[in-house]
């Protein structure tokens, strides 16, 4: 008998715990053909990662999904074989209550944010003491062997490649968002918080020498926007050119066709972690903005990613890109590192696809849990 899978999320904010969830829900469903129900405690977050979601309703099925919302009281239904607490996320304590109280032990994960920092590996697997008898293991996506691994579909190297192969694909997909290249334009796209450094980017691409076209799908970053294009408002659809540079805006668009904005872009300036991980695996050169936090614990995270991406770049460009990303997260002048940048994009651009390539090695994260199940089985 498959095992059921009970998968909780609490949105703090943003989109970062609703699309890694959502995503690893779908996932497990399509490819290991899994029971799946998804707590969820914002539908209208949800809905704007799959814009056919109803964003009232207490239950509904989305892509073989059982999605549930996770308000009010608590009503107490039988646990599933496998919890996954997303980071985190405070389980109701009737819940904990009725995984203790069932015949057959269940297995209790909870999944951590990404992160490349060493001590991940460590950590990955380890059980935490409840004080209820349950088990409970803290499962950590990462980048080594000695981790969860990374969310990524059996077929997504395949058909992004297959879709960067075909320039009339390309072409229909960017059609269908109301986007027109003109030939030997640079295609960026930007999904970023709100940036200081913005400005001095946008400027930089404005004075060229090559044309950029800028993608920004609506979000958190309109505000520094329409302030360096000096208008008072931007709408999805809405298109401005100063210089060499031509910004339009997007609407928040569902995942998959969000992956397609990626494949689809030269350059892709991401945040979070789930963008990030997308971008990654577009396989081109990408720019992130990773989530702030308190007393500024992002920048060892920063810096472990950095490092392990550099580990394969020649000098020159590991330099060029740890300056941008370094500057994009200071939110600082960005002029003189993206200048410096550009003169390494060969050199970016190979590594980004052969990085992807050589990530895609490892063991993804929805069969590592599966694993990690089948071997608790064996144990307990
Ligand atoms: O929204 P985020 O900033 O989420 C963050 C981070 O995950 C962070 O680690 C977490 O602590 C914080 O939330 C609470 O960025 P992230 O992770 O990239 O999530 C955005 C999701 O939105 C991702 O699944 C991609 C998706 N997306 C779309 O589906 N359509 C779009 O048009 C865009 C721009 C994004």
């Amino acid at each position: 008998m498959k095992p059921s899978w009970d998968i909780f999320c609490s949105v703090v904010d943003n989109y970062g715990d609703i699309g890694v969830t959502w995503r690893l829900a779908r996932q497990l469903v399509a490819e290991h053909a899994q029971a799946v129900r998804l707590w969820v405690d914002d539908l209208p977050a949800f809905a704007r990662l799959c814009p056919q979601a109803d964003p009232h309703a207490a239950q509904q099925w989305q892509q073989g999904v059982q999605i549930c919302q996770w308000s009010g009281p608590w009503l107490a239904p039988e646990p599933a074989d496998v919890v996954v607490e997303a980071f985190a996320c405070q389980l109701p304590a009737g819940y904990i209550a009725a995984m203790a109280a069932r015949p057959t032990k269940v297995l209790w994960l909870n999944l951590e944010y990404l992160s490349a920092e060493q001590w991940v590996g460590g950590c990955h697997g380890l059980p935490s003491l409840q004080s209820t008898g349950l088990q409970k293991f803290f499962f950590f996506p990462g980048f080594t062997g000695d981790t969860g691994g990374l969310l990524r579909e059996r077929e997504l190297l395949d058909q992004r490649q297959a879709f960067q192969a075909d320039g009339r694909a390309r072409q229909a997909f960017l059609q269908s968002l109301g986007v027109q290249v003109a030939p030997h334009t640079r295609l960026i796209s930007l999904f970023a918080y709100e940036n200081a450094g913005l400005a001095s980017w946008l400027q930089a691409l404005a004075v060229g020498p090559q044309p950029s076209l800028l993608l920004v799908p609506e979000g958190r970053i309109l505000g520094d926007l329409t302030r360096w294009l000096e208008v008072a408002t931007l709408r999805a659809g809405e298109r401005q050119s100063r210089g060499a540079l031509t910004v339009q805006v997007l609407p928040f668009m569902a995942q998959d066709a969000y992956d397609r904005l990626l494949w689809s872009c030269d350059l892709n300036a991401v945040r979070g972690e789930d963008s990030f991980l997308r971008a990654l695996w577009a396989g081109r050169p990408l720019l992130w903005q990773i989530y702030p936090q308190a007393e500024g614990a992002h920048w060892d995270k920063l810096e472990a990613f950095l490092a392990l991406y550099q580990q394969t770049l020649a000098p020159a460009a590991a330099q060029a890109l740890g300056h941008l990303w370094q500057a994009w997260n200071a939110q600082d002048e960005m002029a003189a590192a993206w200048t410096a940048l550009l003169e390494q994009w060969p050199a970016l651009s190979e590594h980004a696809e052969r990085w992807a390539v050589q990530q895609a090695v490892q063991a993804d994260l929805a069969s590592q849990l599966l694993l990690f199940h089948q071997q608790w089985l064996q144990k307990t």
